[in-house]
């Protein structure tokens, strides 16, 4: 009998909630299988251009049999270093009184997760959500307190305002236009998948997020659920672009929870990047939004989807090595 007859018969006699949960049982076993089939690892995915220089470190680990986790820490530190990556760590442009100030979050295949918000003066964000993951009992900590914690833990202070993130506030002062700017193509928060060879998947995400933001604003990036969501039983999904709009849909766990029921990547992240356009279509955002998602699944399989055109992600496994592809897209920029 089919699945959906047995549930139908069952509800037909009166036990619907049994007969609802067998019926989603059998849909995620289903689903399972097909998804073990033919498994391609190790992977690495991350989003934009410099994704190219954070798979390359991020390869060295995973190609040693390392884990997922270190791939992703080490991966994405690559960009947080990078003076010319001026939206990601050292070099990223400020908040609207030239403070640089960043968000990060990190999430390993037991659901351990780690994240910092709002931090200054510290140029690995990402190191220091580590340690917030494996050396305190929470899960997120901000501001000042993000800050006396990265401290205690032995981490650098530094000045994170380079010359050309402060010129360019500069500029913008002379006019001070409140209009936070997301930086849309090839230069934006990084984040990172991997798939490991225990299978295991981890994932970070890593930003200065707006630029001339308001002080204490916080995007998607350090939120898990929003800008990073991952189930190691399923697969992983991490967002870019509009954070306020990732946070309104909880993005990448919807994307996640696609992929539970058994769709490709590529399918989950536009289902994923189909419900933001849907519920921003009457929204002031919708004009300039972009919103980039990647997934990638335990088969190593994976995609990426944009809300406009411009979105590419770098990927890096054994087949092809470490390439830019272009995401797919639901709308052009006008
Ligand atoms: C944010 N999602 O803070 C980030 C922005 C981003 O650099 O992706 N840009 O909203």
């Amino acid at each position: 009998m089919s699945s959906r007859r047995k549930f139908l018969k069952l509800s037909s006699i009166g036990v619907p909630l049994l007969g609802t949960s067998i019926f989603q049982s059998s849909i995620v076993e289903a689903a399972t299988k097909k998804r073990s089939k033919g498994v391609k690892k190790p992977v690495v995915i991350s989003t934009w251009r410099n994704g190219i220089q954070a798979n390359e470190a991020a390869w060295k680990v995973l190609s040693a049999k390392g884990e997922s986790l270190d791939a992703v820490e080490q991966g994405v530190m690559v960009v947080e270093a990078d003076p010319k990556d001026r939206s990601v760590g050292y070099g990223g442009r400020p908040d609207k009184e030239g403070n640089v100030t960043l968000d990060a979050c990190i999430m390993d295949h037991m659901s351990n997760v780690g994240a910092v918000a709002y931090l200054k003066n510290v140029k690995h964000a990402i190191s220091v959500a580590r340690k917030v993951m494996e050396e305190t009992p929470h899960a997120m900590i901000v501001g000042d307190g993000a800050y006396r914690f990265a401290m205690d833990q032995g981490f650098k202070h530094e000045n994170l305002l380079t010359p050309e993130s402060e010129k360019e506030w500069k500029e913008w002062l002379k006019k001070s236009n409140y209009k936070p700017v997301i930086n849309i193509e090839n230069h934006d928060t990084i984040g990172m998948l991997a798939l490991d060879e225990n299978g295991n998947i981890s994932g970070s995400c890593t930003t200065s997020g707006a630029a001339w933001k308001m002080p204490g604003r916080v995007g998607d990036s350090p939120i898990i659920g929003a800008g990073l969501f991952l189930d190691n039983e399923v697969g992983g999904a991490v967002a870019t672009g509009l954070g306020e709009a990732v946070i309104r849909t909880a993005a990448t766990t919807i994307c996640v929870e696609y992929m539970r029921m058994g769709m490709h990547p590529q399918e989950a992240a536009k289902k994923a990047i189909e419900r933001i356009c849907d519920k921003h279509k009457n929204h002031p955002d919708m004009p300039n939004l972009q919103v980039g998602i990647l997934a990638l699944n335990k088969n190593g399989e994976y995609g990426g989807f944009g809300v406009r055109s411009g979105f590419n992600y770098a990927i890096c496994d054994n087949d092809k090595g470490n390439r830019l592809e272009d995401a797919g897209y639901k709308l052009k920029w006008d």
